[in-house]
């Protein structure tokens, strides 16, 4: 303990952000966007250890990033000097962001303050954050998610051959073409692509279709051997998600949107699907995962990630019923240790912390925000 500082506690000096555009290697086409870049959010928590934690976050749009950080200095200004721990980031700043709402760009903020807190608790404890969690670095199951997004299907057939080169044995194909035809088209394109019937194929709609034509889609994509079916209709309507998910023999995934632990139990009561994913960005970081994983766990649910695997990795390692971790090599444009994969796992960081360190030579020939 220094500075009069209680255990576990920290006092923050400063915070550095940076937002950078990554160009993607696979363009990825989803029923919502042609994603050909992605903006992410670099942050630098210094505190008066002299420990930096660190954190990243997909911000979906470049105003995004700059909004994210606009809500992080203000954050950072109302703790700073006071001795603090993640648990007390969520509860104080919850109440002082509660009239603008803790969604979002809020809720993102909160949840990148306290990604980077608990990366520095880890650091300082020289362990990795899955060990500081009361578990260890794990390999895991992991689909992925870098390509295969909508698009001819020539090109299909080529690019999940290229992805299937990393070792992995699963990957998400997403759809939303105007026709079931089409949907129909291009997974039986991927599939006849893929030797052996060892693979798994997500599929993700991306919110795209109807209560109504998720059904009628649903019941035929499921003759054809699919893993799940992901965010078929609006994240939100739950109601509409259960009857599906009842209507259909495929798991229904979704949760990618869940604002906080709070949204997944509502999803979880109303039984709106069948496996759910969770985004450490829009749980709440760490603290907000943990709660969660708690829900999923009294509830017997499979939970799989979405994005930032290099955190999701340790948090996924430390969930009673983990599933999927979702892999995308984003990151590997900004940090120093990519994630690696070995026998179709991938490898949880044995670095201490969340093992995220950047890459200054690799940011200086990246497009800032
Ligand atoms: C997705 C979301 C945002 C950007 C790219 C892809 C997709 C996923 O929903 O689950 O990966
Ligand atoms: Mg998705």
């Amino acid at each position: 303990m220094t500075d009069g500082r209680s255990a576990g506690g920290q006092r923050i000096r400063s915070l550095t952000t940076r937002g950078m555009m990554v160009p993607l290697k696979f363009t990825l086409g989803t029923s919502a966007a042609i994603v050909k870049a992605v903006p992410l959010l670099l942050v630098d928590l210094l505190n008066e250890d002299g420990v930096t934690g660190r954190a990243y976050a997909f911000c979906y749009r470049p105003s995004g990033a700059v909004a994210i950080s606009s809500h992080l200095v203000e954050a950072v200004d109302l703790l700073k000097g006071k001795d603090i721990t993640p648990f007390d980031v969520t509860q104080t700043l919850s109440r002082q962001f509660a009239l603008l709402g803790v969604t979002g760009a809020v809720r993102m903020a909160l949840s990148l303050l306290d990604m980077a807190m608990w990366d520095a608790t880890a650091q300082i404890q020289r362990v990795p954050l899955s060990s500081l969690l009361g578990s260890r670095p794990r390999p895991l199951l992991a689909y992925d998610s870098r390509g295969l997004g909508l698009m001819e299907p020539d090109r299909l057939a080529e690019e999940v051959k290229t992805l299937l080169e990393s070792g992995l044995r699963a990957v998400k194909l997403r759809l939303g073409y105007p026709s079931l035809s089409e949907d129909l088209a291009a997974l039986r394109t991927v599939r006849r692509s893929i030797s052996g019937d060892d693979v798994a194929i997500m599929v993700d709609y991306n919110q795209a279709l109807t209560r109504t034509e998720a059904v009628l889609r649903g019941r035929e994509l499921e003759k054809e051997g699919i893993y799940w079916v992901e965010e078929p209709i609006a994240h939100d309507d739950y109601v509409a998600s259960a009857a599906i998910a009842r209507e259909l023999r495929v798991p229904i995934q979704i949760g990618e949107n869940f604002n906080g632990p709070e949204g997944l139990l509502r999803a979880v009561n109303a039984r709106a699907s069948d496996y759910i994913m969770v985004d450490v960005a829009r749980i709440g970081g760490v603290t907000g995962w943990l709660h969660a994983a708690g829900v999923a766990a009294a509830h017997g649910i499979e939970m799989s990630s979405h994005l930032m695997p290099e955190i999701s990795s340790h948090l996924l390692s430390a969930t009673q019923t983990a599933h999927w971790l979702e892999y995308v090599d984003w990151a590997d444009a900004i940090i120093e240790e990519p994630l690696k994969i070995r026998a179709g796992m991938v490898l949880t960081s044995e670095k201490v912390g969340s093992g995220i360190s950047w890459d200054e030579a690799k940011l200086k020939r990246l497009e800032t925000i």
